[in-house]
């Protein structure tokens, strides 16, 4: 007789180890008791070690504490432990029994779960009739030394993607692999393609090596239910936005006006070269400059408001320390990191560096020259000479679709640089027509954009998107109205009167002036 599957909550699934280096001297009865007290929605007992009996005799223990909370309990493996303490159902990795032989054996209300590293063995598991995937290996972790691979958020969206029938997932997900509270609503979000979102975690040592299992699966399912929207909001699709700026000007004035009177804090992690003219430009467009590369204290600055700027440049290995550093402190806080790949498709570095970057937290805009944004999407096939900006290899249409390509994947804010900029959310991308040929004659001009943006992001964070196109558009104009003064003779004259108008268009806008509807000031 059929009692039918049991409803499962995905949430947070606690994966159990019985090693003295994780479950140390605790009870794994009463760590599991605790940990489903603390919010775990799920169990599976993992032990690659015991003997049979041994198995069998922790299985009925814990199963007795999973059916008091009526949480069920999976066993990883081994269908005869399942079968013997008649828990819900099982777990099986790629080398363990097939799903079908599995699903004979157990029938059909039973739970089976299966672990996926690729797309390809994702949908082999959909089709043999999978009730959820165990996706991963997410990052690298010590509790699990043989995994196989380390796909990384990128993987998991991957997965994800190919996992969709249309708008809806056909099996739940959760992701596996040295997920914690300092980087699992990191994982939920950049994990997510589109609508279809992981259905949750499963952790072993975040909860199975606290001195707290209680505490630590509560903070984990807290931070697990106000994810994404606690720290990574994103911009409701606009459909009436399409590439002119009309209905959205008045907005984007009172975002310039909100700037020039905050002296927000503009936290910059960049190179020599450029921070005297990045903080000189923070300080004529109204924000308060910081060039701090020190990662300990990024902590500290996170908390006051601001935004951090990481300006890749020379990624050796300490300043990438710092940038990872700095990227968590703000991620931590929800505040807002822009990232500029400096000559990030220059050598074999700096694109390992981007990859790394892009792996170890969350930025809210990436921005970059046309090389730079071919390194992030990773399709690069320019070969970029120098920091500068090189030829143009692509159509306005292809730099339109890549900007909002990789806005998708990132789930950010992504802009282009060029003669026409290209800003994309993902739902809104817009061509930006503004700016002075003299921006490409002076260094620093891109880095020190992307100081004017990070500010404009923290005082607007509401609309990523607008808040950079502001902020670009406050940028650009400004250096247009600087070349067409008299006193602009080159590139050296057109430094200080840049500065002059980035400030005097501020002091406009306070006195009521603002941006027409064709991007004129
Ligand atoms: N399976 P922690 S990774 C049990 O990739 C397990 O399939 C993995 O442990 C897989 O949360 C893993 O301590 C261990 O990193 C996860
Ligand atoms: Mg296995």
């Amino acid at each position: 007789e059929s009692r039918g599957k049991p409803p499962v909550d995905w949430s947070l699934y606690l994966v159990t180890d019985s090693t003295p280096a994780i479950l140390g001297g605790k009870d794994i009865v009463q760590v599991v008791d605790q940990a489903i007290q603390g919010g775990v929605t799920l169990v599976q007992y993992r032990d690659k070690h015991a003997d049979t009996g041994v198995m069998v005799d922790i299985a009925s223990k814990l199963h007795a504490v999973t059916r008091k909370y009526n949480v069920p309990l999976l066993i990883n493996d081994r269908l005869d432990v399942c079968q013997a303490v008649g828990a819900e159902g099982v777990h099986i990795g790629q080398d363990d029994m097939g799903c079908i032989e599995a699903r004979k054996i157990l029938g059909p209300d039973a739970i089976i779960g299966v672990t996926a590293s690729s797309v390809e063995e994702a949908q082999k598991a959909i089709e043999d009739g999978a009730d959820y995937l165990g996706i991963g290996t997410t990052f690298a972790t010590p509790t699990k030394t043989d995994t196989k691979s380390i796909i990384g958020t990128r993987g998991l969206q991957e997965i994800l993607a190919a996992c969709s029938t249309g708008t809806e997932k056909s099996v739940p997900c959760v992701a596996i692999g040295s997920i914690n509270a300092s980087n699992v609503q990191r994982v939920l979000h950049q994990s997510a393609h589109g609508s279809n979102r992981l259905n949750g975690v499963a952790v072993v040592s975040a909860i199975m090596a606290s001195t707290d299992p209680r505490s630590s699966a509560r903070s984990l399912l807290d931070l697990i239910k106000t994810a994404p929207q606690k720290y990574y909001a994103s911009v409701a699709p606009n459909t009436a936005f399409v590439t002119e700026l009309a209905s959205q000007v008045a907005q984007v004035t009172s975002i310039i006006k909100s700037h020039v009177t905050s002296s927000v804090l503009c936290h910059n992690m960049t190179n020599t070269v450029v921070q005297n003219f990045a903080a000189n430009v923070c300080l004529a467009t109204g924000s308060s400059p910081i060039m701090s590369e020190n990662g300990p204290e990024a902590p500290d600055l996170a908390r006051l408001g601001g935004a951090l700027v990481i300006n890749m440049g020379t990624a050796t290995p300490e300043k990438l320390n710092a940038f990872t550093a700095g990227m968590r402190a703000y991620n931590a806080v929800g505040a807002p990191v822009i990232f500029d790949p400096v000559g990030g498709g220059a050598t074999a570095i700096r694109r390992n560096a981007v990859k790394t970057l892009l792996t170890a937290g969350f930025f809210s805009v990436i921005k970059g020259n046309e090389g730079e944004i071919g390194a992030v999407a990773g399709t690069s096939t320019t070969q970029q000479r120098g920091v500068d900006s090189g030829p143009s290899v692509s159509t306005a249409e292809e730099k339109a679709n890549l900007v909002k390509a990789i806005a998708l994947r990132e789930h950010c804010v992504v802009l282009m640089t060029g003669k026409t900029d290209y800003l994309s959310d993902g739902a809104r991308t817009v061509a930006i027509e503004n700016g002075s040929h003299w921006l490409g004659k002076i260094t620093g001009s891109g880095c020190a954009l992307g100081s004017v943006i990070a500010s404009y992001v923290a005082v607007h964070r509401q609309d990523k998107f607008l808040a950079a196109l502001a902020g670009i558009l406050h940028y650009e104009i400004a250096a247009e109205r600087a070349e067409a003064r008299q006193d602009c003779r080159g590139p050296g004259s057109f430094i200080p009167a840049f500065l002059d108008e980035l400030y005097l268009l501020g002091e406009e806008v306070k006195q009521g002036r603002g941006i027409g509807a064709n991007g004129e000031f």
